[in-house]
Parts: structure tokens; sequence; C-alpha cells
């Protein structure tokens, strides 16, 4: 798919968010097929709370939002192993004409995926979107008939608010006015589920943190020590995110040759890795409503640590 915007390279942002402090790169860069398979198992940690909430959304609530929105066509963007997203083509079951759009940046778990997803559900079309959304959606197809957008477990988090509105502005803008969005966002609660959902007991979130080193050596041809960083998750209150940070253990340097560039780290220095916002009801509503977007049904469970909105352009 040609984007709209051009992308940025791994090069550029690594050259626009690395060299000096404040080090920041955008998370998109944690799924190589390692990363996606260390998030996977991230989803399985008895701390990290939000895809097992959002899976039982999903298998209550399926067949309702199914039956309110009937689309014909569901996109979902950023669809990984499409695990929860399953609920969905099953409430479907044997309905001819219905087509699964999986849209993501790792090409090798899209293919996977793509081929599982065939066997299990030999009645679904299914066209696989390789690509990043941050060009845009503007070179997706514009499905017709009926289109559920999908945007789940809380993905929308890594994005600053302004970044967020212009994404979901232009979903927005492209939706007629029978596509629904089902969209996943994880909610403000306590710090300390908060705290060790992205600091899980087994170090895997850790892992998947330190990962995108290893990413930035084999493409930028660095020589980072991902063992001499280590992974901090903090909760920003007042902002209400998660913040992801990797901190050199000792001062070091790293060369990364693709960039010709070194990079000097004072000890205790950071990288932050992603933020993960979290939202109120009015919080996620007024996001929405600045994407021209207004919320026409709710989902979330008893102690409120997760909800499933839907919303009409
Ligand atoms: C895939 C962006 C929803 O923010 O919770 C999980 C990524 N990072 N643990 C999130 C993530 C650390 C996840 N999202």
């Amino acid at each position: 798919m040609r984007p709209a915007r051009r992308v940025k390279t791994l090069a550029e942002d690594a050259r626009e968010g690395l060299i000096e402090p404040p080090r920041t790169l955008p998370p998109k860069y944690f799924y190589d097929a390692r990363g996606s398979a260390l998030f996977d198992r991230i989803c399985d940690t008895e701390d990290y709370y939000p895809t097992r909430t959002e899976d039982a959304l999903l298998a209550r609530y399926a067949g309702e939002i199914m039956c309110k929105v009937q689309p014909r066509h569901i996109l979902e963007l950023g669809s990984g192993t499409s695990r929860k997203t399953r609920h969905l083509l099953s409430a479907c079951e044997g309905q001819e004409g219905m087509i699964y759009w999986p849209f993501d940046v790792c090409r090798e778990v899209l293919e996977e995926t793509g081929e599982v997803l065939m066997t299990d559900y030999p009645w679904l079309e299914i066209n696989p979107l390789l690509g990043d959304y941050s060009a845009g959606l503007d070179h997706l197809p514009c499905p017709d008939g009926g289109c559920l957008y999908v945007f789940l477990g809380g993905t929308l988090g890594n994005f600053e608010e302004r970044e967020a509105i212009t994404l979901l502005r232009e979903l927005a803008v492209r939706m007629s006015p029978l596509d629904r969005l089902l969209l996943g966002v994880d909610r403000v609660k306590s710090v300390h589920v908060l705290h060790a959902a992205y600091d899980d007991g087994e170090g895997i979130t850790a892992a998947f943190n330190r990962n995108v080193l290893h990413v930035l050596n084999r493409e930028l041809r660095g020589d980072f020590q991902p063992d001499a960083f280590a992974h901090r998750a903090v909760y920003n209150e007042d902002a209400a995110r998660i913040e992801m940070y990797l901190v050199a253990d000792t001062q070091q340097q790293v060369h990364l040759d693709e960039l010709d560039a070194t990079l000097r780290f004072a000890a205790g220095e950071t990288i932050l890795t992603e933020i993960s916002r979290k939202f109120t009801l009015e919080s996620v509503t007024q996001l929405l409503a600045r994407a021209g977007m207004a919320i026409e049904g709710h989902y979330a469970p008893e102690n409120e640590y997760f909800s499933l909105l839907i919303a009409a352009p």
C-alpha cells in the first residue's frame, strides 16, 4: 500500500529521537517477530489485565455488537494475531460476503495469522493490509456496505492527545454514516494495578521493552548491550499515562553504524519507549467528540478496568 504521508524510517526516527536527550522512540518498533511474540506472552501474564478483560467483554458482547452494527466488513487497526477479534468473526459464523481486513505493521504475523484464520473461518474472505497507521488512513481501501473499524487493546493510548485526534479524525472522515468504530480503551485505576501490568512479575514486559534495542542493533547495525539497560514503568498521574523507559545501568557508549552516530549515556539516563494513556469515560468521550465521533454503545466489566466503545461518525 502506498501511504498518504511518507512514514519515517527507523533510521530517521532514531536520528531524531535517540541521539540527544530527552531520548525517545516510537513504540511500533517493538513489534518485529520476536517482539510480537513477547507481546503475546505479556497478554498471558497474571499481571497484564487489559487483554483478559477486553477478551471477556468481546466474548460476552460480540453477538450484540455485530447485531447492532451489522457490518459487511471488519477492518482492524493493529490486528496482530487477531486473537480477540475471533469473537467478532465467530459471531458472524457462515455469513456469506463477510470480509475481514487485518491491518498491521508486522509482515510475519500478518501472513501467519491470515493462514490460520483461513483454516478456522473457511467462509470468511480475508484481505491482509501491511502498513503503518501513522502514515494516515487515506491509502486504505474504502469498503462499502457497512464497515466495522476495530481498534482494540487500548492501543489508542500509545498516541498523545493531538496524534490520537488526528488519527480518529482521519477515520471519521472516511467513515460512511453506517460505519462504526469499535474502540477498546484502558481506564484510569489504582496505581498498583497499573504498575504491575507494565512491570509483570515474570519479567516479560522487561524483555519486550529491551527487544527494541535488539531491533536497533539489527536494523541500524548497533552495539547496544540490552542487558545494560533496566526496564522501568512509571504511572504519570497528571498525564494519566504509563511511561515506559529503558534506563542505562552505567555510563556507556553505543555506536549505530548505519547512522554513523555515537550515543553517550550517563548512568541512569533514559529512553522513553512507550506511553500508554488511561482514560476516564469523560476523557474518551471528549477525545472522540474532538475527532467528530459520538459514543453509541459502551461495555465495561464491573471493576471498570477497561471499556469497549461503539462510536459513530
Ligand atoms: C499494545 C499498546 C495496548 O499499551 O498496554 C503492553 C503495549 N506495552 N505492555 C499497552 C504494552 C507494555 C500495549 N498496547
